[in-house]
């Protein structure tokens, strides 16, 4: 079956299961406000930030998408060291990896034993080699959770070219990255390349399914159907301020909190000499961390070792700055630290513990959560954390400061979400506060955090 027709026909199965599960009395609506995350997604959206590493036949023959050909005898790293790249990603202060077991280019970075273009046939400690088997010890070691991509595009199998051959291949792949490395916290469904080809998908999600029911579906465009995580649509690390979590899938509601990946080196994902001026600068990461994780998404950084199999100097050296500046940024916690105290639960969200929350009267659509200082402060940025557990509800919003006289709109904007962060010009206050001047239900904050930064970088719409 030809893959629109595929989508077609589930699109309708489903929009008949709704019908019916409404007549039947059921709870499911096409309504917005009902969507809810799962709790693996509600775990993976606390995560915030992992990495992406691009390693294989690509690093050795310079390439960004090899053409299959290459030899599998190029493979030789040096001095391949998984602990080496974990404990820079630790430093960066990020809490996933995700590995790319396979590319476009087909060659398995595990001994598979379902086709020999893999580590079996290269020199690299003599074919008994497992790239993946090691970054997953290490990434444990290291208190990092693992994720594995596995290239639906293949472009050096020749079942490639028979979709029902090609899929029992592909799901053989599948089981044995599912079966044999632990948990995986996502799953990558590249769509680039594919178009055209046919896949079983709804049989591959429920392999991977049967084996790892907590993992997460990250599936772009093409593949839309199938992803727990939607792609932001860019490779450059932005996520739109205004950034809800449900969207529609075809049809129907679901929630997709989106990932944005972008690669530590500028346009490249695979390790390429003399491209160190490509590293992107600290004030760039800094930005780019403000704009996917402080607008309530993912971010996830592409990472590529060399032909060592270490990564480069240059590149462990960035990722230290930047885990020492983000820490560093958000260490200062103005609202935590000097507010005066009211027995009014809204403790929960002025104690720096994401962990727990303050909640709006139940059933109310408008809140104020005010932060009271003994002496005035200076602040220039603000970080709110909505909790989501019973789903996106904050529709519009203030963060104000009393000027002794009258409330001066800081930020206005629409969504919170996961973590908002809005940079703007420095104001002196007594008195600020989050005014929720909308939410489809009673809002619900983990944090309401102030900082003095000493420098704006965020996008948020200011107010006056
Ligand atoms: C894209 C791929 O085509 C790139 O090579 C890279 O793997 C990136 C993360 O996803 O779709």
């Amino acid at each position: 079956m030809q893959l629109w027709r595929f989508c077609k026909l589930i699109r309708n199965t489903s929009v008949l299961a709704l019908a019916l599960l409404s007549n039947s009395g059921g709870a499911v609506a096409q309504n917005f406000v009902n969507v809810e995350p799962s709790p693996q997604q509600v775990e993976w959206q606390n995560l915030e930030f992992g990495v992406i590493i691009h390693f294989g036949l690509n690093t050795f023959v310079d390439r960004e998408w090899g053409d299959g050909t290459a030899d599998p005898r190029v493979f030789n790293p040096t001095d391949f060291d998984a602990e080496q790249w974990m404990r820079a990603i630790k430093a960066a202060g990020a809490k996933y990896v995700i590995i790319v077991a396979k590319h476009h280019d087909g060659f398995c970075l595990w001994p598979t034993a379902q086709t020999d273009y893999s580590v079996k046939s290269s020199p690299w400690k003599s074919g008994k080699g497992d790239v993946v088997g090691e970054a997953a010890t290490a990434a444990r070691k290291y208190g990092l959770k693992l994720g594995v991509y596995l290239s639906p595009w293949d472009r050096h199998d020749p079942r490639y070219n028979n979709s029902p051959e090609y899929d029992r291949y592909y799901i053989s792949l599948l089981d044995e990255l599912a079966q044999n490395y632990g948990d995986l916290v996502e799953f990558w469904l590249d769509g680039a390349g594919s178009a055209g080809h046919v896949y079983n998908f709804p049989r591959i999600i429920e392999e991977l399914r049967t084996y790892q029911p907590n993992t997460l579906v990250f599936a772009d465009t093409g593949l839309f159907e199938y992803g727990d995580i939607r792609w932001v649509g860019n490779e450059e690390g932005i996520v739109p301020i205004e950034n809800w979590n449900v969207i529609d899938r075809h049809g129907y509601l679901r929630w997709r909190p989106a990932e944005a990946d972008t690669p530590l080196r500028r346009n490249h994902w695979f390790w390429h000499a003399n491209d160190e001026p490509s590293v992107k600068s600290l004030a760039e990461l800094i930005k780019l961390y403000e704009q996917t994780v402080g607008h309530g998404g993912q971010l996830v950084l592409g990472l590529a070792p060399d032909r060592r199999g270490l990564l480069p100097e240059e590149d462990v050296k960035r990722l230290g700055e930047f885990g020492v500046a983000i820490s560093k940024r958000y260490s200062a916690n103005l609202a935590a630290r000097e507010h005066v105290r009211h027995q009014n639960g809204t403790e929960n969200a002025l104690d720096d513990d994401a962990d727990t929350f303050w909640s709006a009267p139940s059933g109310s659509h408008h809140a104020l959560l005010e932060v009271d200082f003994p002496k005035a402060i200076a602040f220039d940025h603000a970080l709110v954390m909505e909790r989501l557990n019973n789903g996106q509800h904050v529709q519009s919003f203030r963060i104000e400061a009393w000027d002794g006289d009258r409330w001066q709109t800081v930020v206005a904007g629409n969504t919170i979400g996961h973590k908002r962060i809005d940079g703007f010009e420095p104001r002196t206050a007594s008195r600020v506060r989050l005014n929720i001047l909308n939410s489809t239900d009673a809002a619900e904050i983990r944090e309401f955090q102030l900082f003095l930064i000493g420098e704006q970088s965020s996008t948020g719409k200011r107010g006056n």
